[in-house]
């Protein structure tokens, strides 16, 4: 599979990284496409865990080439810490490149995204990292992108026009003081000149790796349900975590993808405000939070948790043209009586079996669960789907047949080591 795509198929925090570092041991490419230091993919490096907000997960392989592709708003700041951190663990990131078309998230896109949040009545719980109000400025076409951040003339032309027009926002919107350019500048003057040897034409790049039929990965941050348009809008981020948003998020065409892997947990997890129609709020909720310890990576926020839908599943395999699934976390599931997962919705007492786009519609769906027998045993040392509780294994069965897909792996650990392709 020379080009293969990894897409949340929840609501984020599906383990993407973690599949991503798992293929990325054959893989010769691993290239991030949509989003930014919202993101939040934890590796396993031996007894160390690490967390990653911007750089692709393949940056742990000396051998592999890391991409930071057009479609992602890069906060140069998180950039560098994430460089240094990663240079503490003695993992030198020389191979790393950036893409000259990606947008630069600047300090006035944090500002607004927090004060934004703070304005609204309902509130969307962004991470504040400035993901939004980057991306408006992309379409707005008054962003800042990497090939402007690193010409010192541009920049200076750009950041004073860009930030005459924030200020005034500031100021007469929020009540804030107004931003100042010449130290703005400055530190993004010598962001640029730090950049300068990781930037390139990055299209070009993947797309020649292609032709030499090297291996490809590209790697989705979030998740389906969060893509701006076919997500739970509003309650979405402001980029594509689908597999569209692989190719126009890196310049490489919708013909040269070969496989695209949707990551799933084994049940669902989702961070800030929206819809979310399996949530439970009962112990059940509790005990899977702190055993997965599902708070956020970024925000440190318990994240809200609720069965398997397979509803959402379907969707996501849909709007991605998903070709394979990786289910997470059936470890998690251990000790249950027994375990659901919704198969379809109960809208005004009609069945239904697709996602509503209104979100007074997906308040009153009701969904409809199976409900299958829970397992006992310890399973974190199973490396073979023959060697799981049979009821472990009907789980996975059952999931893969009502998604219509084939598991492609299942993971019992956070360790690189407990995950396993099936054979
Ligand atoms: P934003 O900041 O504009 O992208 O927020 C908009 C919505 O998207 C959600 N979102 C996420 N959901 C799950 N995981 C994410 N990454 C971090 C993690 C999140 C964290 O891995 O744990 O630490 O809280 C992520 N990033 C964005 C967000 O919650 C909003 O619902
Ligand atoms: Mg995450």
């Amino acid at each position: 599979m020379p080009a293969t795509v990894i897409v949340g198929s929840q609501w984020g925090d599906e383990g993407k990284g973690k599949i991503t570092d798992f293929l990325s041991q054959k893989a010769d490419f691993v290239v991030r496409y949509s989003g930014g230091d919202n993101a939040g993919h934890t590796l396993v490096l031996g007894d160390q865990k690490l967390h990653l907000q911007l750089i692709p997960s393949g940056i742990l392989l000396a051998n592999v080439q890391n991409v930071i592709g057009n479609g992602v708003v890069l906060n140069p700041e998180t950039l560098f810490n994430e460089i240094d951190y990663l240079a503490k663990y003695e993992i030198d990131a020389k191979n790393l490149v950036i893409s000259d078309r990606a947008q630069i998230i600047m300090p006035y896109h944090r500002l607004l995204d927090r004060l934004q949040e703070e304005k609204k009545s309902h509130k969307l719980g962004t991470t504040q990292k400035g993901i939004g109000p980057a991306y408006m400025d992309k379409v707005e076409r008054i962003g800042i992108r990497v090939c402007d951040l690193i010409d010192p003339e541009i920049l200076k032309v750009r950041l004073k026009a860009t930030l005459s027009a924030k200020n005034e926002i500031l100021t007469n919107l929020y009540g804030q003081q107004a931003l100042v350019f010449d130290s703005i500048y400055e530190t993004y003057k010598s962001y640029g000149e730090r950049m300068k040897p990781m930037v390139t034409d990055t299209s070009y790049l993947i797309n020649k790796a292609l032709d030499e039929n090297k291996k490809v990965l590209f790697e989705g941050a979030q998740g389906s349900m969060l893509d701006i348009d076919q997500g739970t809008y509003p309650f979405v981020t402001s980029s594509h975590p689908i597999a569209g948003g692989a190719t126009v998020g890196t310049g490489v065409g919708p013909t040269r993808i070969n496989e695209v892997v949707g990551v799933a947990k084994a049940y669902t997890s989702r961070v800030g405000e929206g819809p979310f129609p399996t949530e439970l709020h009962d112990q059940m909720a509790n005990t899977i939070r702190e055993v997965a310890h599902e708070y956020g990576v970024v925000t440190k926020r318990p994240r809200r948790i609720g069965w398997l839908d397979t509803v959402v599943l379907r969707h996501a395999v849909r709007i991605s043209g998903m070709t394979q699934l990786s289910l997470n976390c059936l470890d998690v599931l251990t000790g249950f009586e027994t375990i659901k997962i919704a198969v379809s919705y109960n809208l005004d007492g009609k069945i239904i079996d697709h996602y509503p786009a209104n979100n007074r519609e997906v308040a009153r769906c009701i969904p409809i669960y199976e409900e299958l027998p829970g397992w006992e045993e310890d399973i974190t040392g199973v490396t073979n789907i023959q060697d799981l509780p049979i009821n472990a294994q009907n789980y996975l069965i059952r999931i893969s047949e009502i998604v219509g897909l084939p598991l492609h792996t299942f993971s019992v650990g956070p360790e690189r080591e407990a995950t396993h392709v099936l054979t």
